[in-house]
Formats: structure tokens, C-alpha cells, sequence
């Protein structure tokens, strides 16, 4: 055993699994150094990491060697290497081109090749055998995301004392389209190796349960179904964000300075549109556009009262259905333009770019309509961004039902981003609410988002696989729940 090996009582009490360790290597003036990356997923687990002194396990980016296990603000940090070819097959072949669409509706097709499959299961087990190597007897390891769906029954194997919990941060298909996979029995194998297994939504409990009775003939009951003489629990825990982290980024000076300086470099419109997305062919972005396009050719809507900002941050570009959205989505922008903008006044700003977190609060804070389309994700969330940094309880939410998100925002203004009508009608309603309709609606999502942020929901699942520690690390008693 290696020395990070905890198996005779030392190592790690508590293990993140994850594709992707929450830092990024950046270049310093002393030379190369590595940061914390932003995003919620860190921000939740790492109160739990520190005062357990836990592992997080993940791909550290690049190819070839991995660096060695190194410490970073008091979480241990163990770095899996991917060679350039399980890249290509592991993470942007099966994960992304088979599992991604599959998982999301089938919105493109996806692909099978046997060689991806062979790739996702070696890296699997190599992920599988390195939180075996770290984690002390009895410990607690959490698996993340559909990259990883083997590890659970991988890890169990190996080491049959430890607790393990998985969260899969993309919708679970229902047993029709799953049924599709030409491996769906070892995937589902895999995630039964878990205790409990963590969804956004019910309805994603639910298929995964339907799943087991359907493929396997076992007898689901409730929440829980036993397979092998285990039981495994499968429920939902919809993921949030750093909500005092957002309010606290959109009251800056800097932040509330910003915003209205990109309003005025943008005319001084009376609607501004924003949408802010990966660019990827689930989050509905051509809907979105197509509905803009309509409205203004219609005269419903006029430039340069009203403008559209489009941020869709480059992602997965090499993979071929991501080559296609970005080229109908730029011919799509650039229609808009040519036929609505005017010198100096194009009616859509279209961004393919990555920016920062404060760049992007200072969007949100001016935009009027923020407009969250999904054609289906698990969340989503951007549109719970949205509304934490609307801490002036001005703007208004338009949001897709297909988006996890839209579970818990209900007071949003909903639509099926399929119906072009409809969607056109529910962003023209949101765009002419009047004020006192709007703030009603900001204020109780901000309530309810504020009871329900990340480390919450981190606490929940952690509660739920039976980590009694975790309800100290986020002592509870200290979250801001004041009203607003
Ligand atoms: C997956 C699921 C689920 C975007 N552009 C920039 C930037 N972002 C940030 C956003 C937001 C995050 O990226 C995107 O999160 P989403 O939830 O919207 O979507 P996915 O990336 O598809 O995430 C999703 C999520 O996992 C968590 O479980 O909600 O359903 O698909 O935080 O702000 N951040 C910065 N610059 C950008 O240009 N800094």
C-alpha cells in the first residue's frame, strides 16, 4: 500500500471523488502555482474536508504524469493522471458524447464506441483504486458526477467497510431511453455499489428505482431497494450555490459600479435580455435566440430599446456536437444582427468567452430579463445566480421547466423552451410585469434560496448517508437565514 494508505487506521476519515480537483495550476511571478477554482461544489465540501482532514481525489487537467499529492487551504489534494488518449475517450468520448446527450433527452444522439467504454472503465478503476489506497477503515467517500458512475461497486469491492455516497449532477433518464446503452447493466451495477444515491430532482430517483426493477427484477420499496443483502437509497438533494458569496459579490462597489457602466456601453436600453451558459446544445440557446429574432421581427420588440447579451463560455470544443452549436448558434447571431442591428447598435452581444465572477454578477445585476432556457440540465445554476445576486429585488427570472432549478423557483416565469410561442409570450409577460409582480416574485425565491443554499445541501446529503460530523462542520445555527 501506498504511503497516503489508510487501511490500518491512518488516511483519510472522509474522500470526495471527483473528475475534475477543485484547483487550476496558474502562472505566478515565483513561478507556478495552484488555486482554488470557483464554483459551489468546492465551497460546500471543503468545511467538511478541512475538519476531517479529508482527501479530494480528481484529475488535476493536463496529460500524462499527474503532480503528487500536495495540501491546499487545509484540504488534501490527490492528483489522478489521464493520458491525452483517455481524454479523448474516457472524458470527451463516453462521458461526454455518449453519456452527456443520452442523459439530457437524447436532445443530439449520442454515440457508442467499444474502445470509449474500455477507456471509462479502466479510468474508473483507476479512480476506484486510489480512494481504496487513501481512505481510512470506515471511511466515508463521496463520488461525484456521471464521469464516475462505476467507482461506487469498483470501490466496494475493494474495500467493503467504507460508506459510500454518489451524486449525479446531470438528470437520470427514464428506463426507456437508458435502456439504449449498450452497457446499462454495468452501469447500473455500479451506481447500486452505494449507499445512497443522490439526484437534483425526484423524478431522477424515481427512474433510477423504476431502473432496478426493469433491468435487475429487484423490488424497489419507498426510497430504497436491496440488492445483494444491502440496502441502497436513492433520493434528491437539489445542488445551490454560494448565496452569501453572490450577495456579497453584487453589493461590491466595484460589482454595482460595473453594471451600470456596461448599461451605458450598451446604449442606455430600456429592456436589456441577458443569458450566460456553457455553450452546449442542452441549455437552449438557439430557442432563446430564435424567440428574440421573432419578437423583433414582429416589432414586438425595437432595437436599441431592447438589447440581448448572449455569454456562452467556450466548452468541450472538440467534441463534434459542440463544433455544430457553435457554428449555428454564430450563423443564427449573426442573422439577428444583419437584419436588426444598426451601426454602432447590434441588437444581440454575443460572448465566447470565459469571464470573471465578478464580471458576471455585474451582468446579472443590469439585466432586466435573464433568460435560463435548458432544453433539460440538472439544475442549473445560473438561474439560482441570478436571483441570489438581486439583492435589490429587481429583474425578472426566465425559466425553462425542464431545468432542475425549476423545482425550487417556482415563482419564476416558466416555459417550455420547445413552445416558441409560448416562450416568446412568457418573455414579453416578464419584460411588461409590473413591479410590484416582479419584486414579489424575486423576494420569495431569495427566501427560499437563502434557506437553501449549497452548504445545505451538502449537509443534506451527508446527513443522509449517515455522517453525524457533518452537521458540526456547517454548524447550521451560524447560516444566515434572515429574511429579505
Ligand atoms: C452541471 C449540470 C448543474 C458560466 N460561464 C462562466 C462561468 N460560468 C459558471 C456559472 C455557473 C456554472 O458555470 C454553470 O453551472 P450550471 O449549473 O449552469 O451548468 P453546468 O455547467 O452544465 O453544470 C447543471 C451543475 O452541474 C451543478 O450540479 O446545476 O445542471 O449540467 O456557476 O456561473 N463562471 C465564470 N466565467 C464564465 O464565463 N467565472
Amino acid at each position: 500500500m501506498s504511503p497516503e494508505s489508510g487501511q490500518n487506521g491512518e488516511g483519510a476519515p472522509f474522500v470526495v471523488v471527483a473528475n475534475r480537483l477543485p484547483v487550476d495550476e496558474v502562472m505566478t511571478e515565483d513561478g507556478r502555482e495552484w488555486r482554488q477554482s470557483p464554483g459551489g461544489l468546492v465551497t460546500a465540501l471543503k468545511p467538511v474536508l478541512q475538519s476531517e482532514k479529508g482527501t479530494w481525489i480528481g484529475w488535476a487537467g493536463g496529460d500524462g504524469e499527474a503532480p503528487a499529492p500536495f495540501e491546499l487551504d487545509g484540504m488534501q489534494l490527490s492528483p489522478v493522471p489521464l493520458s491525452a488518449d483517455e481524454l479523448a475517450s474516457y472524458y470527451e468520448g463516453f462521458s461526454n458524447a455518449t453519456l452527456w446527450p443520452l442523459y439530457h433527452d437524447a436532445v443530439e444522439p449520442p454515440s457508442y464506441h467499444r474502445s470509449w467504454w474500455e477507456a471509462y472503465v479502466r479510468v474508473n478503476r483507476r479512480f476506484a483504486e486510489r480512494a481504496a489506497e487513501v481512505a481510512a477503515k470506515h471511511a466515508v467517500v463521496w463520488v461525484q458526477d456521471y464521469q464516475l458512475q462505476l467507482v461506487p461497486a469498483m470501490l466496494r469491492r475493494l474495500r467493503p467497510d467504507v460508506r459510500i455516497g454518489f451524486f449525479l449532477h446531470i438528470p437520470f433518464p427514464p428506463v426507456e431511453l437508458f435502456m439504449q446503452l449498450p452497457k446499462r447493466l454495468e452501469l447500473l451495477d455500479g451506481l447500486l455499489g452505494a449507499d445512497l444515491v443522490g439526484f437534483q430532482r425526484p423524478l431522477a430517483a424515481q427512474n433510477f428505482l423504476r431502473l432496478t426493477r426493469h433491468l435487475l427484477d429487484l423490488k424497489p420499496r419507498g426510497k430504497e431497494v436491496e440488492v445483494g443483502g444491502r440496502v441502497v437509497r436513492a433520493d434528491a438533494f437539489p445542488i445551490s450555490i454560494d448565496v452569501a458569496e453572490m450577495e456579497a459579490t453584487a453589493v461590491s462597489g466595484a460589482v454595482q459600479r460595473r453594471a451600470k457602466e456596461i448599461r451605458a456601453e450598451l446604449g442606455d436600453p430600456r429592456t436589456l435580455i441577458l443569458g450566460v451558459d456553457r455553450l452546449d446544445y442542452t441549455k437552449g440557446i438557439e430557442q432563446r435566440l430564435k424567440a428574440f429574432r421573432e419578437l423583433l421581427a414582429e416589432g414586438r420588440l425595437r432595437v436599441p430599446d431592447a438589447v440581448m447579451v448572449q455569454v456562452a463560455t467556450p466548452s468541450r470544443e472538440r467534441v463534434e456536437h459542440y463544433k455544430a452549436l457553435r457554428a449555428a448558434v454564430e450563423r443564427e447571431v449573426g442573422r439577428i444582427n444583419g437584419d436588426f442591428g444598426r451601426v454602432g447598435l447590434p441588437a444581440i452581444h454575443y460572448l465566447h468567452q470565459s469571464y470573471s465572477r465578478a464580471e458576471l454578477a455585474a451582468l446579472y445585476l443590469t439585466a432586466d430579463v435573464m433568460m435560463v432556457t435548458p432544453l433539460r440540465d440538472g439544475m442549473n445554476l445560473v438561474a439560482k445566480e441570478y436571483v441570489a445576486s438581486r439583492t435589490d429585488l429587481g429583474g425578472a427570472l426566465v425559466l425553462s421547466e425542464f431545468a432542475g432549478a425549476a423545482g425550487d423557483l417556482r415563482q419564476a416565469y416558466q416555459v417550455n423552451p420547445h413552445d416558441l410561442d409560448g416562450l416568446k409570450t412568457t418573455l414579453m409577460n416578464a419584460i411588461n410585469a409590473d413591479t410590484v409582480d416582479r419584486v414579489r416574485r424575486m423576494r420569495t425565491m431569495r427566501r427560499y434560496l437563502r434557506g437553501h443554499d449549497v452548504r445545505h445541501w451538502a449537509s443534506a446529503f451527508l446527513t443522509a448517508l449517515g455522517v453525524p460530523q457533518a452537521a458540526t462542520a456547517y454548524n447550521p445555527g451560524n447560516i444566515e437565514t434572515k429574511q429579505q
